[in-house]
Parts: C-alpha cells; structure tokens; sequence
C-alpha cells in the first residue's frame, strides 16, 4: 500500500487492511441500501447475502459506515445488524443518511451514518479501493427542470476515481438527463454485457445507449487502469443488467408504480435527501414486493461482476 498518511477517524477492518497490504481485491459496499434502501429483515439478509457473494468470487468485502465516530471501511455482523435494525423503514432516524456533504458533521458529533454511493466513494478511495458495488447509483431526478434535485452521486464520480457496479441509475429517476450529467462530468459509462444499451435497474433495457459497451471483467479492469494512469481523477460507472431470469415479470409495471409514487412524492412535499428512500419504498409497496425482490437480486449479481474487476484489476498490478 501506499505511504499516505490515512486519516485517524479510518479504521480499515483487519481483513480489508490485509488484503489490501497482500494487493488482492477488495469490493467496496454501501450501507444506505440497508438502512433506507430496504425494510428489515430483508435489508440484514441482503448485506450478508452480498458479502458472501463477493467472498465467493475470491474478493474481500468492505461494507462502509460511520459508527461512533469513525469513518469504518469493512463491518461486523452485529454492526450491519445495527444498521438493519435502526434503518429497515421504520426508525431511519436513528442513523443519518450520509453523502459527501454529511461525513465530517455525523463523524464529528459520533452519530451513526450510513453511507450513500457518494458517501462511501470518499472512504473507498481513502481506503485504496478502487471497485465499489451496489444497486443503482444516484441521479437526476424527474422534474430536476423545476427541483434541481441531482443526486451527490454524480458529482462524486466527476471527482474520485472508485468504479460503481451498479444496474444504472435507479428507475425512479431520470436517466436521459442522468447520462447528460456524466457525460458533462466526463465520467465513462460501460454497458456491461448488455449489447450497448444503459439498463433501467429494475429491467436491462432503457432504449439508451451507453457511450461505451463492454464483456469482460478483464476490458473494464483495463479501462480502470489506464484511467488512474492518466491521472484521471474521475469515476466510473459500470451499468450491468439484472440477470433476466430475476427481472419484474411486468416492466409496465414497474413503470406504472414507478410514475404514481413520483406524483405522490411531488403532491406530499417529499424532496431532498428523504425522496430515494420515499420512492423505493412506495414503489415495493405498490408492486407488492416485486421490485424489491428484483432490487436484492440485482445487487447480489452487481457483487459477483464487482469482484471479478476487482480481482482483474489486482493481477494487472502485479
Ligand atoms: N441503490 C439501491 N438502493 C438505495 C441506494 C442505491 O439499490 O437505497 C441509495 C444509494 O446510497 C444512493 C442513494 O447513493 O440511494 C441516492 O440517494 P439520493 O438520490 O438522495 O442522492
Ligand atoms: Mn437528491
């Protein structure tokens, strides 16, 4: 690893900092996904799922939060279980959703914190970990035209230089203008296996088209290497399509769900940091489960693809 002074507030779980001394891969997490992406239990049982999945495919998981004061870059069991439980829907007001902007002031008072995508870039590029996965990324959201409401995820990977897994931009937002953004952030999107076209989260196809399209682990991996080259300090998004055999049986569907719970978080004065868990929420609810099943898998699959990058990307530096 490199001589950089890491901050004090970092503490790299044992088995992270050893992987990364060892230059084997590590797969970075998020933790707002547990607590305001997903109601409990399904939220627990999805961490772990996740985990194992990236421990399956031979990379070391790094599940970010802020606990006590410190910036955590790989959990326990029981402080995912703690993040479960004070999440999971119910009294999400015990642990702050953390972007970029919420990191110094939630650490410095020793709140609990979770980390969104932008959140846990920061601590992932401060950690050395160049691959994170999740479900999907934040972005522009419909009706930005009026709210100015984009996603802190974008600006994120305008400025560190960690690689998302995801399958896309959530649904929820609006992804034309979400790939206007990174395109003017000058940050690559990869259609991953997915013949060229941007997925939708919860279904592979948007009828967009992503600036780039790649197949294998090793093509990304090499894409990441020659960015930090070059000394570009920006992101990547790498778009992987969840697997069809876990995709909604109804994209209309979820559209439809997707649309009323947008004119009901509009109509109830829902915005700022609040609208993604909102919407998320209400979408599971009026889908009866069916995009939240599709969330759990897609993430899970995001793991695996993450991990394989993480470990092309470990042997091209050795
Ligand atoms: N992906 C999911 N579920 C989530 C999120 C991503 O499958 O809950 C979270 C991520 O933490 C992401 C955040 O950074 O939603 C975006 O929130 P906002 O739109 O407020 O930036
Ligand atoms: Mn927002």
């Amino acid at each position: 690893m490199s001589a950089r002074a890491l901050p004090a507030c970092l503490r790299l779980a044992p088995s992270v900092r050893v992987a990364l001394a060892n230059g084997e891969p590590v797969v970075a997490l998020e933790s707002t996904i547990i607590s305001h992406g997903m109601p409990y239990p399904q939220n627990i049982d999805t961490a772990r799922a996740v985990e194992a999945e990236v421990a399956a495919h031979g990379a070391t998981p790094a599940t970010v939060a802020l606990v006590d004061g410190r910036m955590h870059v790989g959990l326990g069991d029981a402080e995912l279980e703690r993040l479960a439980r004070a999440g999971g829907g119910g009294g999400a007001a015990a642990v702050v959703k953390a972007s970029r902007r919420d990191l110094a002031a939630v650490l410095s008072r020793g709140q609990l914190g979770a980390t969104t995508v932008s959140g846990t870039m920061v601590a992932a590029h401060l950690a050395g970990i160049r691959v994170f996965a999740t479900g999907g990324i934040g972005g522009v959201h419909r009706g930005a035209e009026r709210t100015l409401d984009v996603s802190a995820d974008l600006a994120e990977l305008a400025r560190t230089p960690v690689a998302v897994v995801c399958a896309g931009a959530k649904a929820i937002l609006d992804l034309p203008k979400t790939l206007e953004y990174l395109e003017t952030c000058g940050v690559p999107v990869i259609a991953y296996r997915n013949g060229g076209e941007f997925p939708a989260f919860y279904t592979a196809r948007s009828g967009l088209r992503a600036p780039w399209a790649m197949d294998t682990p090793g093509e990304v991996a090499s894409l990441l290497k020659t960015s930090a080259d070059l000394g570009l300090c920006s992101g990547a998004v790498v778009a992987v399509p969840i697997p069809a055999e876990h995709a909604p049986e109804s994209a209309a569907e979820i559209e439809r769900a997707v649309a009323a719970a947008v004119a009901e978080a509009e109509a109830r004065g829902i915005a700022g940091k609040e609208c993604t868990p909102f919407l998320l929420r209400r979408v599971s609810e009026l889908t009866r489960g069916a995009s939240l099943a599709a969330n759990v898998a897609l993430v899970k699959n995001n793991a695996r693809v993450a991990s394989l990058i993480a470990g092309s990307l470990a042997g091209m530096a050795r």
